[in-house]
């Protein structure tokens, strides 16, 4: 079922699960690669969610900034190219919710341990937003807020649960959002973890 969210924002549950049994080993294999690691933001915290990266372009931060880099800073190598089931689940979820011609070239992955959190923020390090952005949930659940334009604004609930599919476009792209701290679970596949997946086209 769909679910609009917002104007240009849509949830599609369980859009991921048909594609499940090839998501889990490939993030394995992009882990192995390119580990999880805490990153430190530009005011000098350690992040509670761990990140890595798959595609041309990873997210990183450090003290000098948020940016994409071509490069892992912790191996100094390119980050893993994007597995074919990412790139197929994110250009199908994303015609799904109205846009055809998305070709993500970056893939953030965020593990979230029980307690771990993000706090509300805005997604402006890309090229062009009039791009979507399109974030897969895998695991446990948690408490997604979806604020508004300014970051004082009310913030609504929603439950992401394993195989979630979410768009964020249009009117919805620059809104501010943040994840719950997470409780404590465990999951069939993937035990007291929960893993999203952001797909953006950065540059
Ligand atoms: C997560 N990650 O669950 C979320 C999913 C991030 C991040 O926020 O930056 O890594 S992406 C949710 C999102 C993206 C773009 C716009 C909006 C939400 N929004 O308008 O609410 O780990
Ligand atoms: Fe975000």
């Amino acid at each position: 079922p769909r679910v609009a969210m917002a104007e240009g924002a849509m949830l599609l549950r369980g859009f991921a699960l048909p594609f499940e049994a090839e998501l889990l080993p490939a993030v394995e294999a992009i882990a192995a690669a390119a580990p999880f690691r805490h990153l430190v933001t530009p005011g000098g915290h350690r992040m509670s969610v761990a990140t890595t990266s798959c595609g041309a372009a990873g997210w990183v931060t450090d003290r000098s900034g948020y940016r994409y880099d071509a490069l892992d800073p912790a191996t100094g190598r390119r980050w893993p190219a994007m597995p074919a089931c990412f790139a197929d689940l994110a250009r199908q979820a994303a015609a799904a919710a109205g846009y055809p011609a998305f070709r993500p070239d970056a893939c953030l992955i965020n593990l979230y341990l029980p307690g771990a959190r993000l706090s509300l923020h805005q997604d402006r390090n890309e090229r062009d937003f009039a791009q979507p952005i399109v974030s897969v949930s895998l695991g446990l659940p948690a408490v997604f807020q979806f604020g508004g334009e300014q970051r004082g604004d009310p913030a609504q609930r929603f439950a992401l649960r394993h195989g979630d599919v979410a768009v964020w476009g249009g009117a919805s792209r620059l809104r501010f959002h943040g994840v719950m701290p997470l409780k404590d679970g465990d999951h069939p596949r993937l035990g007291g973890r929960r893993i999203n997946l952001t797909f953006r086209k950065a540059r």
